[in-house]
């Protein structure tokens, strides 16, 4: 399609509802054998099974609230999304929530909160979180804010929302600049699409407190540009085990290591591989192999799942596995919203 078309809005805020609901079912699990993914999918091709019946978590419910947030302001705005986050969470708190993310999605209910901010910045001994929640629900700003400095800005900001530490917040970028590059059709040239990547991010982590929390932390000096060069590497090479991609790049909660984890899954599938059916289309296969990682599943495949999508747009996407969805069809109409917002800012 052509750069930021309908079909691409659409692909990436549905694909990434598939992510997290087909994902669901492996969440933490250490070992998924790439045949017990595929007998899930071809699960979901089974008509006698009703709609919607994968549930969404945490991933989608927040985007969610990101979404309408973005639509109801018509921007970013740091009051009306915190209060989205905590009232989402009250009214459904066994979405899986990370267990720290909890305190402060409940301090964000108070109506005596002033600093929005503040809350996140009391996690971990006020040291902030680095996982991968802020990420996980980054992808909306890539599809209402037209300008890179804009995807950037608001991805940091919302994710700050309970996010404070720079290795949390900055995988919200990172997973916000793959989207926003993807969404332009980046990743035709995937050589240039991984440099783009990592010139940006060599700047965004030179700031003073991205190079503070990588020392107190005893992470690389720049710690997701050490990654996004192993995803080129690993991109490089032909025959990579899923063992090794787990070593390299990880696949837990920390944003560090799952947001470039996600963006290796969606490089690795752009061809065909023989362990995957011939059948599959690229999403497909993007899906299918971020659940064969094991780990922090539905977050990956929900990040790898916004950035294929906005790659192969909504065409690509089975129709048999979004109906098993929830949520998926109010991501569709919901997408072609933030592509008017995004068209007309
Ligand atoms: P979070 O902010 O609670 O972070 C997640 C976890 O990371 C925390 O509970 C801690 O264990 C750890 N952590 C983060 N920052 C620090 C720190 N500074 N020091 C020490 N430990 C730290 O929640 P979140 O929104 O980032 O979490 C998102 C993830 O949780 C997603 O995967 C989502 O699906 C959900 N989730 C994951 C699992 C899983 O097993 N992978 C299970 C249930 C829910
Ligand atoms: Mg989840
Ligand atoms: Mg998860």
């Amino acid at each position: 399609g052509t750069p930021a078309s309908m079909s691409r809005f659409r692909g990436a805020l549905v694909a990434a509802v598939l992510g997290d609901c087909v994902g669901g079912e492996f969440e933490g699990a250490e070992e998924v054998p790439m045949e017990t993914v595929l007998q899930h999918l071809s699960g979901l091709e089974d008509e006698t099974k009703g709609n919607c019946v994968l549930e969404y978590s945490d991933d989608t419910a927040m985007t969610r609230c990101v979404v309408q947030s973005l639509l109801n302001r018509s921007g970013y705005d740091q009051q009306d999304l915190a209060r989205r986050f905590a009232k989402e969470y009250s009214a459904s708190p066994g979405r899986g929530y990370g267990s720290g993310v909890i305190q402060v999605l409940k301090k964000l209910a108070s109506p005596q909160l002033v600093d929005v901010y503040q809350p996140a910045r009391d996690q971990f001994n006020g040291r902030g979180s680095f996982g991968n929640g802020g990420a996980m629900r980054a992808a909306p700003f890539a599809l209402a804010f037209p300008n890179l400095p804009d995807v950037k800005r608001f991805a940091c900001l919302g994710a700050m929302l309970t996010h404070s530490c720079s290795l949390g917040y900055n995988g919200a970028v990172l997973q916000a600049m793959a989207v926003h590059l993807s969404l332009q059709g980046a990743l035709c040239l995937p050589q240039q699409f991984i440099s783009r990547l990592i010139t940006e991010m060599e700047e965004v982590e030179g700031e003073e407190e991205a190079l503070r929390d990588a020392r107190i932390l005893k992470e690389a000096e720049k710690p997701f540009c050490e990654r996004l060069h192993r995803v080129r590497d690993l991109m490089d090479r032909n025959k990579v085990s899923i063992e090794e991609v787990i070593s390299e790049l990880g696949n837990g909660i920390a944003a560090l290591h799952s947001v470039p984890t996600a963006i290796f899954c969606v490089l690795h599938c752009l061809q065909p591989r023989d362990y995957l059916p011939e059948s599959y289309g690229g999403l497909e296969r993007t899906i299918a192999y971020s659940l064969a990682l094991g780990g922090d599943t539905d977050t990956i495949a929900c990040m790898a799942g916004a950035i294929a999508g906005a790659h192969y747009g909504v065409e690509a996407v089975p129709q048999r596995w979004m109906r098993c969805c929830e949520g998926a069809e109010d991501a569709d109409m919901n997408a072609a919203r933030l592509h008017a917002l995004y068209h007309q800012t």
